[in-house]
């Protein structure tokens, strides 16, 4: 299986991480999405020519989340990270749909601004912070952010998270959230390598850019 991917994307590192929990080696085939031959070969593939894109044996898929699940239901030994239960799965997707349409929406959109005006507006610091707010409930509520063991949906709220560093923003009033992140990492053996392979792509990419950002 092919996976079209860069580690400095949230999403890729989503997609990257169901799979370490699931046992499956990816061929990932790093894609620079400001390199116009990369794009180029994505655009065959995808027409939204976005990562990460996975291609399992001919059969292409893109959307982060939508082949986080494709991997579970095919390749998973069992249901725990996407549940079939109605009820866990109907909270799994809850926070799903949350990560994508609030959480990681107003990360992105803090992000964007601090490279492209160098600082996060007022009101955008205010909708990050009520998305914050929602998710420190969360993952207090039940052991893990869905239930009580790890889903896909710690997973992916995991990379949003992760994704802050961008803006340096300061979890200090999270203290939940902080515990959290502890307890998802852990879930990972290889977790620290992961993250400093995230890290130094990141600073690889600030300075290649020429952006002007502290990360
Ligand atoms: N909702 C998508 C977002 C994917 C996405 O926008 N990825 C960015 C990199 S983080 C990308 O490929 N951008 C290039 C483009 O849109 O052409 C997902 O979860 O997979």
């Amino acid at each position: 299986m092919e996976l079209y991917s860069d580690i400095i994307s949230p999403p890729c590192q989503n997609v990257l991480l169901v799979a370490k929990k699931l046992g499956i080696s990816l061929n990932v085939k790093k894609s620079d999405i400001d390199d116009a031959a990369d794009v180029a070969a994505l655009t065959k593939l995808n027409p939204q020519h976005t990562i990460p894109t996975l291609v399992d044996d001919g059969h292409v898929i893109w959307e982060s989340y939508a082949i986080a699940i494709y991997l579970v239901e095919n390749y998973g030994q069992n249901d725990m990270l996407y549940p079939k239960d109605p009820k866990v799965r109907s909270v799994v997707n809850q926070r799903l749909f949350f990560d994508i349409g609030t959480l990681y929406k107003n990360v992105l959109a803090c992000i964007d601004a601090k490279i492209e005006e160098q600082r996060v507006p007022e009101k955008l610091h205010g909708k990050l912070q009520q998305a914050l707010e929602l998710t420190e409930k969360f993952v207090t509520e039940r052991s893990f952010i869905a239930a009580d063991h790890l889903t896909l949906a710690d997973i992916f709220v995991l990379g949003s998270i992760t994704a802050l560093e961008w803006i340096k923003y300061d979890l200090e009033r999270y203290p939940g959230i902080r515990a959290w992140v502890k307890k998802v990492s852990a879930e990972f053996p290889v977790y620290d390598d992961f993250y400093k392979s995230i890290r130094e792509g990141t600073k690889k990419y600030i300075t290649s850019h020429g952006l002007d950002l502290e990360y």
